[in-house]
């Protein structure tokens, strides 16, 4: 009987979804074709040589990351939009904000000897800001098999529901996976990146989403400055934050930022963009003023 968190490619969005809630993270094995692994790894590959050994207590000695990966890996981009990642976040956050939006993508090369990182929620960046929802979905991509030996994901099924962050005094459930798979996990959920003790480096890459009015953990604007989204999918830009909101935020000279993106930029005016609450209620307003004037009048 496989464990309940598992789930093959054929699943639907919302059976996903359902299990991601209900057990904190779930698994989709083999979510990727071979072909879109081989180009994924073979485009990180010199990024991950290149990359320096992390520096600090969280993030553990003998770890190598990067991120600014989509402009790193054109797969990296269609990744980022991958249903199985995608889908469940839109599904998961998308009630509690106008739109989501990528909060970081980070790349992890485990090495052999590497001890396992302290068990954290990811949502703690935001050092307890108070939602009572979710406020983050992660999904870890597998580009390695993920085994016990090697230091697959762990995590703590059914911590999303705790309140307070302890460390756990039971062994987390490793996320083995083989290359190519995805590991969904809530921003609530405790988990860590496990000890390596086999030969060889375990490579994974994370893309989180978080609600659209969250600061995201990896600036999205200095990483992706407009000369580079502008190469992006109109999509892939508005996931990582060429976006206004409603009615003004995240304006740029009271535009949406997108519009850096265009080759030709005439002068532009301010430009809101209102709810439909909004709008009613700033017409009912006028509507009062003007039938005061014309009595008064
Ligand atoms: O590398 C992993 O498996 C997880 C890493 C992680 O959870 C983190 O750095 O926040
Ligand atoms: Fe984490």
């Amino acid at each position: 009987m496989p464990e309940p968190w598992i789930v093959d490619r054929n699943v639907s969005e919302q059976d996903l979804t359902d299990t991601v809630l209900e057990h904190g993270f779930a698994i989709v094995h083999e979510a990727l074709e071979l072909t879109e692994l081989a180009r994924l790894y073979g485009e990180l590959d010199r990024h991950f040589a290149d990359a320096e050994f992390s520096e600090g207590l969280f993030y553990g000695k003998a770890t190598k990351r990067f991120g600014r990966v989509l402009s790193k890996s054109k797969q990296a981009q269609a990744l980022c939009l991958n249903r199985f990642a995608l889908g469940p976040a839109r599904a998961i956050l998308g009630s509690s904000c106008e739109e989501i939006q990528l909060n970081l993508t980070q790349a992890i090369e485990i090495s052999p000897g590497s001890l396992s990182q302290a068990p954290h929620r990811d949502q703690d960046i935001w050092l307890g800001a108070a939602h009572s929802g979710e406020m983050m979905l992660n999904a870890m991509w597998a580009l390695d098999d993920f085994t016990r030996e090697n230091g697959a994901t762990l995590v703590w099924p059914g911590t999303h529901r705790q309140p307070e962050v302890q460390i756990p005094d039971t062994d987390g459930v490793a996320a083995v996976m083989p290359a190519g798979s995805l590991c969904l996990f809530l921003g609530s959920t405790i988990h860590n990146g496990g000890a390596n003790f086999s030969d060889c480096p375990r490579r994974g890459l994370v893309m989180s989403y978080c609600l659209g009015w969250l600061k995201p953990c990896e600036n999205p604007w200095l990483s992706y400055p407009p000369e580079i989204a502008r190469e992006f999918s109109p999509e892939l830009a508005q996931l990582i934050g060429y976006r206004q909101d409603c009615p003004s935020l995240n304006n740029v000279d009271g535009r949406c930022p997108s519009e850096l993106l265009r080759k030709d930029r005439p002068p532009l005016a301010f430009s809101e963009k209102l709810t439909a609450e909004q709008t009613a209620m700033i017409e009912q307003f006028n509507q009062m003023q003007l039938a005061y004037n014309s009595k008064a009048a």
